[in-house]
C-alpha cells in the first residue's frame, strides 16, 4: 500500500516547542547565538533525533550540520533543505527554528510513508546565519559557497570569544557527525522561514513564495575624539566623539528611510571606549545595518553614511573611520525552483504571493552553487529579532507541508 508522505502537526509543534527550550528568555524568546553552549545543545538535539530515526549525520569544517536521507540513487547530488538554529541574543523561537525543524520533520515524513525519493535529502542547519555573536553573518553557507574563510581564523565575537576555538568545540561537541569537507554539489535547496515582516499577516496570505532577496551591507563607525575630564573640560576643549556620533546617527536617520520607502538603515550597537560615567570618551564605535532592493541605492546610501559620519567627525575636531564588516549582495531565486515551490503551494490549493525578502538568509548564498528558493510564513505583527515573535501553529504547519510537498517534487519523489 503506498502512503503519501504527510507532515505530523502535533510532532512539529512539540519540537518547536522543545527546542524553543534550549536558550529560552524569561520574556518567552530564545538567546542561542552560534556556537554557544545553547546552539550544541540544540545541535545535539537535532542529531540524536536524527538517530534515533536512522538518518546519518555529518559535520563539515564550520560546523554546518548535515541530516541525509538515503535516495534510491546514492550518487545523485543530495536536495537539501532547512535553514539555521542560531538566534539573535533576544530572538524570537521560530526565526531560522521553523524552517530547520519543519525540514526534519518533512524527512521523518518520507521516512514514515517510506517514500522513495531518487536523489538523497538531507536537511541543513547552518552555522551563524544571525552574525550578531561573530560578524559577518551567513558563514556557513558563505563558506559552502565558496567563501574564503581563511581570515576568519581572527574574528573574535562581540562577547570576546574566538570564532576558531568556539568552532572547534562545537565540532567536538558532536561526535556523532562524521566529519566531511566544506561544500559539496547539491542538486537544489529549498528554505522555509518566517517573513520576518508584516506583508503576508496584513495581507491574510498563508504562504510567500520568494523570489529574491534585498542587498544588505555592515559598516562599523569608529569616531576618535579625546578623552577629558566630565567636570573640568568646558565646551571649547572637547574633542567629543560622542556629540559627533549622535548628530551624524540624526542626520542619517532623518535623510535616508524618510525620503526612500525601501531603504533600511538601523544603529544597532553602539560603544564608548573607555566607557566611564566621568570621562569624556576617546572614541565611539557604532554599527549600521543597511539593506535596499537596488545595489546602486545601496552605494548611494553607503556614501552618505561615509559623508556625513566625516562631517560631524570634523565639525568637533574629531575623525571618522568607516570600514565594511559585511556586503551581501541581493539575488533572485532560481526561475526553476520558484515554480517548484509555486506548483507545491498550488497542489495544496493556498492561497499565495511572489514577494522579495528583507531579511538576508543562508539561501541567498546557496543560490550562487544550486538552484534555490524559500517559503515565507506569516508572523504576528511582522514581529522578529523580538522576544514575542509568534507563529499561528497553522501557518507553521501549512509552510512545513508546502516544504515537504516542493522536496518531492524536487527530489523526484517515487512512492515504492
Ligand atoms: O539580519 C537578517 O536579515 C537575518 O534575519 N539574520
Ligand atoms: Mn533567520
Ligand atoms: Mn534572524
Amino acid at each position: 500500500m503506498t502512503l503519501q508522505p504527510e507532515i505530523d502537526g502535533e510532532r512539529l509543534l512539540r519540537r518547536l516547542d522543545a527546542f524553543a527550550r534550549i536558550g529560552a528568555t524569561p520574556a518567552g524568546g530564545v538567546n542561542r547565538q552560534a556556537l554557544s553552549v545553547e546552539d550544541r545543545s540544540a545541535r545535539r538535539l537535532l542529531a540524536e533525533l536524527a538517530l534515533e530515526r536512522g538518518f546519518t549525520v555529518f559535520q563539515d569544517g564550520l560546523a554546518n550540520l548535515f541530516i541525509r536521507r538515503e535516495g534510491s540513487d546514492a550518487a545523485l547530488p543530495p536536495l537539501l533543505i532547512g535553514s539555521h538554529l542560531d538566534s539573535q541574543p533576544t530572538g524570537g523561537r521560530f526565526d531560522g527554528a521553523l524552517g530547520t525543524l519543519s525540514a526534519f520533520e518533512a524527512l521523518e515524513a518520507l521516512e514514515d510513508a517510506k517514500a522513495q525519493t531518487r536523489m538523497p535529502v538531507e536537511v541543513v542547519a547552518w552555522t551563524n546565519e544571525e552574525g550578531s555573536r561573530f560578524a559577518p553573518g551567513v558563514m556557513g553557507s558563505m563558506a559552502f559557497a565558496g567563501a574564503d574563510t581563511a581570515a576568519w581564523k581572527l574574528i573574535v565575537g562581540s562577547d570576546g570569544a574566538s570564532l576558531a576555538e568556539e568552532l572547534d568545540a562545537t565540532i567536538a561537541a558532536l561526535p556523532e557527525a562524521a566529519q566531511r569537507p566544506i561544500g559539496m554539489p547539491i542538486s537544489g535547496y529549498i528554505e522555509l522561514h518566517i517573513e520576518q515582516g508584516p506583508s503576508l499577516e496584513k495581507e491574510r496570505m498563508p504562504i510567500g513564495v520568494v523570489t529574491a532577496v534585498q542587498g544588505t551591507r555592515w559598516l562599523e563607525v569608529c569616531i576618535q575624539g579625546s578623552a577629558g575630564h566630565a567636570g573640568t573640560t568646558g565646551l571649547a576643549y572637547r574633542r567629543d566623539p560622542m556629540v559627533a556620533a549622535v548628530a551624524a546617527m540624526h542626520r542619517l536617520q532623518a535623510a535616508i528611510m524618510p525620503l526612500d520607502a525601501d531603504a533600511r538603515l538601523t544603529v544597532g550597537r553602539i560603544a564608548a571606549q573607555p566607557g566611564s560615567i566621568n570621562a569624556i570618551p576617546q572614541s565611539v564605535i557604532f554599527t549600521v545595518d543597511l539593506r535596499h532592493p537596488q545595489p546602486e541605492r545601496l552605494d548611494a546610501i553607503e556614501a552618505e553614511v561615509r559623508q556625513v559620519c566625516r562631517a560631524e567627525a570634523e565639525a568637533r575636531n574629531c575623525t571618522a573611520a568607516i570600514a565594511r564588516s559585511f556586503d551581501m549582495p541581493g539575488a533572485a531565486f532560481s526561475p526553476d525552483m520558484i515554480d517548484v515551490v509555486e506548483e507545491a503551494v498550488n497542489s495544496l490549493r493556498l492561497p499565495h504571493k511572489r514577494m522579495i525578502s528583507g531579511a538576508f538568509h543562508d539561501a541567498l548564498f546557496i543560490a550562487r552553487v544550486a538552484p534555490a528558493a524559500m517559503i515565507f510564513v506569516p508572523c504576528r505583527d511582522g514581529l522578529s529579532h523580538n522576544e514575542a515573535e509568534y507563529v499561528e501553529p497553522a501557518h507553521a504547519i501549512t509552510g512545513a507541508r508546502v516544504l515537504l510537498q516542493a522536496a518531492i517534487v524536487a527530489a523526484s519523489a517515487k512512492n515504492n
